[in-house]
C-alpha cells in the first residue's frame, strides 16, 4: 500500500471501529467484548471493500464483460476477516490501527464463525476458486444457497461423533448485503397446461404450482491487491403473498400455510453429505431453487444490456459443479422455450453452448438419479422438457448405432424410472471435466466411455488447484515471510515462482531455518491439542496427519489398523527401534454414515488405550482433532511432517488436501490416485512414499474378481491379530461387539457389498513398508528437511490460480479486467 493511502485507510479505520461500537453496542472500544469488536472491525472493513466492490461492477458495465457463472450447492468459505485483510494488502495498516486501539488481531478472528456452507473438498474448491477468479481480474459470480444451518459441529462425547446444528447467523454475518430488489420468483409443484397464443405457437403455462420467493444475499470476494471483488450471491427463501386477504377470501388457507412451510424449510440445512447422494426430496427442491433464482437473475441482466437472447453464450457461461446443479440445463431450455419464444433447436443451440459440467467423483453412490415420479411431480415443466432432450436423444444414439440396445441402456437419461443427471449435464453441455489427470482418463476410459466415444472433443482435464493466499499467507505466515525473503512475493500471484527454492535445498543454513519453522509450526498444533485434547505430544516426533472427510474410501480405517498393529509390536518388543510418532487424525463423518461413525470411535478408543499407555513410552500418540474445519485445517497443514494421502486407487478424484500439506512441507504417503500421480510427478518420486495397488489393478479387481481378503486374514497373522482386537474388546471391553460392523465388512460380503470393497487388507502390507521408511528417513534430518523443501518448491502447478486460468482458456473465454495496476488499497 503507497504510505499515504495507508496513512488515510488507517485514521478512517480507526474512526469506523470507535464508531460502529458506539452505534451497535452503546460502548466505547475499551468496553467492548471481542465479538463486538470483532463486528466493528468487519464492518469498517467493509466500508473499503464496497467501495472497490461499485467499482469493480461498473467497470464490469462498461467493459461488457462475459460472466462466469459458478454453480455450486458448496462454499466452503472458511473465515472472511483474515482473508480480506490479506487480501486488500492492508495487513500492515489494519495491524498497527488496532494496535493502536488496543485491539488483538488474532484474538478478534477467533472470535468469527466459519461459514461452512459445504462439505469438503468439492466446496472448499468452489471457494478457492472464487478467491483465484478475484485475483486473477475475472468477471464471475458465484452462485448458492443461504443455507441457516451450515455443516454441523462435531462434538466427540466419549469417542462418539455428537452432530451439533451450527446456527452460522446467529449474531449475524457481517459481510453480507441482502439484494431483495433481485429476488426472484420459483415454482414448485401444479401441472402444465399447453394453450395457444395469438401468433397460434403452443406455449406451455405451470398452474396451480406453489412458489417461493429467492432472495439474494451478496459477498464480497475481495482480489489480493487488485480492487477486483466479484460476488458471491446465496439465495435464501422466503414466502410469498402469505396470508394476504385475497388468500383468505378464495378459501386457499391450505395453500399459504404450504408456502410458507416451504420457504422456511428450504433453505434449513445443508445436507452432510461427502460424496454420497441420499436422494430426498427437499434436496432436490434445493437444488432447483438455487438453480431457477440463478439462472432467472443471469438471463435478466444478460437482457438489460442486451437485445439477441440466442447470443447468450458471448456473455454468460453456467458451469455446473458436479451434478447437483444439473437442472440449469432445463431451467435455460424453459426460460427460452416459455418466456423468449425461441425455438427447440435454437433453445437447445444456446443452452449447449452456455453450460459446462465439472465432473467430481466415480464414487457409484454420489451419482444423482431421481426418480421420475417424484421428480416430475416437483418440477412438472422441467420434467417435460428433460423428457423431450432425452426422446431426441436416444433418436441420436439411434441414428448412430443402429440395433445397440446396449448402448440406450448406457446413456439414455431417462431409464428404469429414473433420471441420470450425469448424463443429463454431458448431453447437454459443451464442455465436460474431470479433476485430475487420472480421474479424466478414467472417466474416458471406464465410468463415462461411451459418453466419450460419441463426444469427445467435450471431455478435458483440469487438474485442481488451491489457493496458496490462504493456505501460505494466512495460514502460516512463518514461511510466508520466509519465502518471501528468500526469492522475493512474486509466489504470492503466481505460485511457479515458489520453484526458485530449490536453489536452498543444497544450503545448509536455509534448510535449518525452513526446519525451525516447520517446529514453530508443529508448537502451535501441540498447544491447540493441549488445550482442547489435553493431551501432551512430543514435539519432535514425527507429526503424520489425516485429515478430510471420513469416508471409506480414503481409508482412515487402514491408517488406524496400521497404528493398531505397531501397538502390538512395540508391546511385544519394547526394545525395538522405533522412532515417535503422532498420528493425528480429523474427520466428519456423515450424520447417517454408520460404519464411518464407528471408525471414528474406533480411532478414538485405540488412542485412549494407546496414550494411557505408559509402557511404550509415549512413542505413540493418537489424536482425534474435533470439530475438523477450514480454520483448524490452517494449523494442521503447516504443522504436519507427513500428509496421509492412501485412498483405494481410483476412488479419489483428485483431492486438495494433498495439495495444502505439499504446499507447507509435508511430504506424502499415499496411493496412485488422484492428484497424488501429479503431486509425486512434480515433487519427484525420492520425495513421496507411494504404496498400494495401482487404479488399474483395483478396477480389475472390481470387475473380474480374484481378490478374497480372507487369505490375507488366514495367512498373515499380525494382520489377524489386529482384526481380532476389533471383536475381542480389546479397544471396548465392555462392548466387545463395537466394532463387529467393522470387522465384518472387511472379511464377508453381504448382499451389496464385496468383503474389503476399498482393499485395505491387500494394501496393508504395502503401506506398512511404506511407513517403515518414513520412520527411516526422517531420521535423516538433512535429507528430510531436502524433500520437505522440494515439496514447498515444486508445487508450483498445484495453485488454483493455473487451474483458473486453465478454465478460462478452454472452457470460459473470459477476459481479465485491470482496475488497480498498483495492488493495494
Ligand atoms: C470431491 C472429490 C475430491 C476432489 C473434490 C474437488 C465430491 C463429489 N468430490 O477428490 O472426492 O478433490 O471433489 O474436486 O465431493
Amino acid at each position: 500500500m503507497i504510505e499515504s493511502n495507508k496513512k488515510q485507510f488507517k485514521e478512517e479505520f480507526k474512526g469506523n471501529i470507535i464508531e460502529y461500537v458506539k452505534l451497535f453496542y452503546r460502548k466505547n472500544i475499551d468496553e467492548a467484548t471481542n465479538q463486538q469488536l470483532f463486528y466493528a472491525v468487519a464492518f469498517s472493513l467493509k466500508n473499503t471493500i464496497v467501495e472497490q466492490w461499485m467499482v469493480t461492477h461498473k467497470a464490469y458495465e462498461e467493459k461488457d464483460v462475459k460472466m462466469v457463472y459458478y454453480l455450486s450447492m458448496e462454499f466452503l468459505m472458511g473465515r472472511a476477516l483474515g482473508n480480506n485483510i490479506i487480501n486488500l494488502k492492508a495487513e500492515k495498516a489494519v495491524r498497527e490501527a488496532l494496535e493502536e486501539l488496543g485491539i488483538n488481531l488474532e484474538a478478534i478472528e477467533e472470535e468469527e464463525t466459519d461459514p461452512a456452507l459445504g462439505n469438503g473438498g468439492l466446496g472448499r474448491l468452489a471457494a478457492c476458486f472464487l478467491d483465484s477468479l478475484s485475483t486473477l481480474g475475472y468477471p464471475a459470480y458465484g452462485c448458492g444457497i443461504r443455507y441457516k444451518y451450515g455443516m454441523f459441529k462435531q462434538k466427540i462425547e466419549d469417542g462418539y461423533q455428537v452432530e451439533v446444528p451450527d446456527y452460522w447467523l446467529k449474531e449475524g454475518y457481517p459481510f453480507e448485503i441482502k439484494r431483495p430488489e433481485y429476488a426472484e420468483e420459483v415454482k414448485f409443484g401444479g401441472y402444465v397446461r399447453m394453450i395457444r397464443d395469438e401468433q397460434g405457437r403452443d406455449r406451455f403455462i405451470q398452474e396451480n404450482y406453489q412458489s417461493v420467493r429467492a432472495v439474494p444475499y451478496d459477498i464480497p470476494i475481495v482480489g489480493y491487491g487488485n480492487s477486483i471483488v466479484n460476488t458471491l450471491r446465496i439465495w435464501d427463501a422466503e414466502a410469498i403473498n402469505t396470508f394476504n386477504l385475497d388468500s383468505f377470501d378464495k378459501g386457499d388457507y391450505q395453500k399459504a400455510v404450504e408456502q410458507e412451510n416451504l420457504a422456511r424449510t428450504i433453505c434449513e440445512v445443508l445436507y452432510p453429505n461427502d460424496n454420497h447422494y441420499a436422494g430426498k426430496e427437499l434436496r432436490l427442491k434445493q437444488q432447483y431453487f438455487f438453480v431457477s433464482a440463478s439462472i432467472q437473475r443471469a438471463v435478466s441482466k444478460y437482457m438489460e444490456r442486451h437485445d439477441d437472447i440466442k447470443k447468450l453464450p458471448e456473455k454468460v457461461c453456467f458451469q455446473l459443479n458436479d451434478t447437483h446443479p444439473t437442472v440449469t440445463v432445463a431451467e435455460l431450455m424453459r426460460i427460452l422455450l416459455d418466456e423468449y419464444c425461441l425455438s427447440w433447436e435454437e433453445a437447445w443451440e444456446v443452452t449447449g453452448k452456455t453450460c459446462a459440467y465439472t465432473n467430481h467423483t466415480i464414487m457409484s453412490e454420489a451419482l444423482e438419479k431421481w426418480p421420475i415420479d417424484l421428480f416430475s411431480r416437483l418440477l412438472p415443466r422441467i420434467y417435460q422438457i428433460i423428457d423431450e432432450i432425452n426422446r431426441r436423444f436416444v433418436m441420436d444414439i439411434k441414428k448412430r448405432y443402429p440395433g445397440d440396445e446396449s448402448k440406450i441402456e448406457k446413456m439414455a437419461i431417462l431409464y428404469q424410472g429414473q433420471i441420470r443427471m450425469a448424463n443429463l449435464a454431458i448431453v447437454a453441455s459443451f464442455s465436460v471435466n474431470g479433476v485430475a489427470r487420472l480421474h479424466t482418463e478414467i472417466l474416458k476410459k471406464q465410468e463415462l466411455k461411451d459418453f466419450y466415444e460419441m463426444f469427445p472433443e467435450r471431455f478435458n482435464n483440469k487438474t485442481n488447484g488451491i489457493t496458496q493466499r490462504r493456505f501460505l499467507l494466512h495460514g502460516n505466515p512463518l514461511l510466508a515471510e520466509w519465502i518471501t525473503r528468500k526469492i522475493g512475493d512474486q509466489w504470492i500471484l503466481n505460485l511457479s515462482h515458489i520453484e526458485k527454492l530449490t536453489a536452498f535445498t543444497e544450503d545448509e543454513t536455509s534448510l535449518k531455518e525452513f526446519m525451525d519453522i516447520k517446529h514453530c509450526n508443529k508448537e502451535r498444533l501441540a498447544r491447540y491439542i493441549k488445550e482442547h485434547n489435553g493431551i501432551d505430544i512430543d514435539i519432535n516426533s514425527i507429526f503424520d496427519i489425516q485429515v478430510k472427510r471420513l469416508h471409506e474410501y480414503k481409508r482412515q480405517l487402514l491408517n488406524i489398523l496400521h497404528v493398531m498393529y505397531l501397538y502390538n509390536q512395540l508391546k511385544k518388543n519394547p526394545g525395538m527401534e522405533f522412532y515417535p510418532r503422532t498420528f493425528i487424525f480429523g474427520a466428519k463423518a456423515s450424520a447417517g454414515y454408520e460404519r464411518a461413525k464407528s471408525i471414528i470411535k474406533l480411532i478414538n478408543s485405540v488412542g485412549a488405550v494407546i496414550n494411557e499407555d505408559a509402557s511404550i513410552g509415549n512413542k505413540i500418540k493418537v489424536v482425534f482433532i474435533e470439530n475438523y474445519r477450514v480454520s483448524n485445517a490452517e494449523l494442521l497443514f503447516a504443522a504436519a511432517d507427513v500428509s496421509e494421502q492412501i485412498s483405494t486407487a481410483s476412488k479419489e478424484a483428485s483431492g486438495t488436501g494433498n495439495m495444502k500439506f505439499m504446499l507447507n512441507g509435508a511430504i506424502t504417503i499415499g496411493t496412485m490416485d488422484g492428484a497424488n500421480v501429479e503431486i509425486v510427478e512434480e515433487a519427484g518420486g525420492e520425495n513421496a512414499f507411494i504404496f498400494g495397488l495401482s487404479s488399474d489393478e483395483v478396477i480389475n479387481y472390481e470387475n473380474n474378481g480374484g481378490y478374497n481378503p480372507q487369505d490375507i486374514y488366514y495367512s498373515d497373522l499380525d494382520i489377524k491379530e489386529v482384526l481380532d482386537q476389533l471383536i475381542n474388546g480389546f479397544y471396548a471391553p465392555e462392548k466387545p461387539n463395537l466394532f463387529k460392523n467393522i470387522y465384518d465388512s472387511l472379511l464377508y460380503s453381504n448382499g451389496y457389498e464385496k468383503a474389503d470393497p476399498y482393499f485395505i487388507l491387500k494394501d496393508f502390507r504395502a503401506y506398512e513398508v511404506a511407513q517403515k521408511k518414513v520412520s527411516e528417513a526422517y531420521q535423516d534430518k538433512q535429507r528430510w528437511a531436502k524433500s520437505a523443501l522440494l515439496n514447498t518448491a515444486k508445487c508450483g502447478k498445484f495453485s488454483s490460480d493455473r487451474t483458473i486460468e486453465e478454465y478460462v482458456r478452454d472452457i470460459w473465454h473470459l477476459k481479465k479486467v485491470g482496475i488497480n495496476e498498483q495492488r493495494g488499497v
